[in-house]
């Protein structure tokens, strides 16, 4: 086998950003934490974790209500919140942003809010092959409510979107595109560019999962031209509990709320109601206001390392990371997708996927393995499900080697190999 450089990291300086995150310094099971599950949630930098505690220690009150100077203040935090996600993503307006509990809850709006009015019997919703259950199941949910028809873009065998396919698929009636920026089970990066040009030719609607893609690479919702973009502050270093919805404004003006109740209202008597604008519409409730002043925080402590730095760091480890487990005999990688983010997925013969994510563990090494969320996925590849490595920007070669090492180890415990001598 050709092993890796044992230890020397020369990846792009970034995985000194260990030391702003206070977990990666604990151990588990006894040794060093290699936290490699970043697709499911990311660790998050002590200046996050500081943002929300001043939040709650010096500014806590409720937004939007009263005259006080603290709620005052605690509006501004929530409003500079909403800002920065706007020029994050490069929407035009802020009221473009709706904060949500995250890139499920976001999609469910989008389903429940535009589906509903938009959608009728016969109509075709298009979905990638590749999508994560939460851009599969609102839809589902919606399309027996309507009558519209759930179509699907196959996947190739290296785990790209069959694009001939997807031309053939879409027609007159093809009323909505849902596709991921980033597979959260191969890593591919779809052509979301080319994918939102067609579907918006045809006069359909297009909402993109980014939950995979926002902590990896820069996006600018005007020059991809998308309709909807979700995503998740907990998987870009913030908060659980706190995402957003990107809605082109013309779109999120004429839909109807989909949730009722406070600060959501312009006038209520017991005859009718009236609705406030976007975004205020989609935000019915005391919102995730603590969760807006961390993902705010996340926000500017990505921003201030650089996406470009983030993903070349990334795409360098990957690299690091294929050459290396490649080598493993039985290795089997699921997605081999020409443009991919930091994620590895693969099956090792013999093994099971939670059996290799337990062995894994004892060594300290946290991966997912299961279906990720994506069974329609799996059943594509015939696979009950695989193990995930997926990166972040705290990340370093020692990480990949001792994912490495820890395969092995279950290669021995299997029988597959012999202990290596000295
Ligand atoms: N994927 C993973 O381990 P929420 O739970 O709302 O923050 O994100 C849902 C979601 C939607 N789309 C994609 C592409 C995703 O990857 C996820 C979450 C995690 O892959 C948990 S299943």
């Amino acid at each position: 086998m050709n092993a890796p450089a044992q230890g020397k990291d020369t990846s792009v300086g970034l995985a000194a950003r260990a030391a702003d995150f206070p977990i990666l310094a604990r151990p588990v099971h006894g040794r060093r934490l290699a936290y490699l599950d970043n697709g499911a949630t990311t660790q998050k930098p002590q200046w996050v974790i500081d943002a929300q505690a001043r939040y709650y220690s010096e500014s806590n009150a409720n937004i939007h209500r009263g005259v006080h100077w603290l709620s005052q203040h605690s509006t501004d935090l929530y409003d500079r919140g909403r800002e920065r996600v706007r020029s994050f993503l490069n929407a035009a307006h802020a009221g473009e942003i709706v904060f949500t509990r995250g890139t499920t809850e976001a999609i469910n709006l989008v389903a429940f809010s535009w589906g509903r009015v938009n959608l009728k019997a016969g109509d075709e919703i298009l979905l990638s092959g590749m999508e994560h259950h939460s851009n599969i199941v609102p839809w589902q949910m919606v399309a027996q409510q309507t009558g519209a028809v759930i179509k699907v873009i196959p996947v190739t065998d290296d785990g790209e979107l069959d694009m001939a396919a997807f031309s053939t698929l879409l027609g007159d009636r093809t009323r909505f595109v849902g596709v991921c920026h980033v597979s959260n089970a191969l890593g591919t990066v779809n052509p979301v560019e080319e994918i939102i040009r067609q579907a918006r030719a045809v006069g359909a609607v297009v909402l993109v999962d980014g939950a995979q893609a926002v902590a990896h690479q820069a996006v600018d919702v005007q020059a991809l031209g998308c309709d909807f973009y979700a995503f998740s502050g907990h998987k870009l270093y913030g908060p659980t509990g706190i995402g957003a919805l990107y809605g082109r404004k013309e779109l999120l003006d004429a839909m109807p709320p989909w949730q009722g109740g406070g600060d959501m209202i312009h006038t209520v008597s017991f005859e009718g109601s009236t609705y406030a604008e976007s975004p205020q519409k989609f935000e019915a409730g005391t919102p995730n206001i603590a969760g807006v002043i961390g993902l705010e925080a996340a926000i500017a402590y990505v921003q201030e390392i650089g996406l470009d730095r983030i993903a070349a760091h990334e795409d360098e480890l990957l690299k690091y990371a294929c050459e290396a487990l490649g080598a493993i005999p039985g290795m089997r990688f699921i997605g081999q997708a020409k443009q991919r983010a930091g994620i590895v997925s693969f099956v090792v013969q013999g093994i099971h996927p939670h059996d290799l994510g337990t062995i894994l563990d004892m060594e300290g090494v946290a991966i997912r393995a299961g279906h990720h969320c994506a069974m329609p996925l799996m059943t594509r590849f015939g696979l009950p499900g695989t193990a995930r490595a997926s990166f972040a920007l705290y990340n370093s070669r020692a990480d990949v080697d001792a994912l490495v090492a820890g395969l092995h180890k279950a290669r021995r415990l299997f029988g597959m190999e012999m202990e290596r001598s000295a």
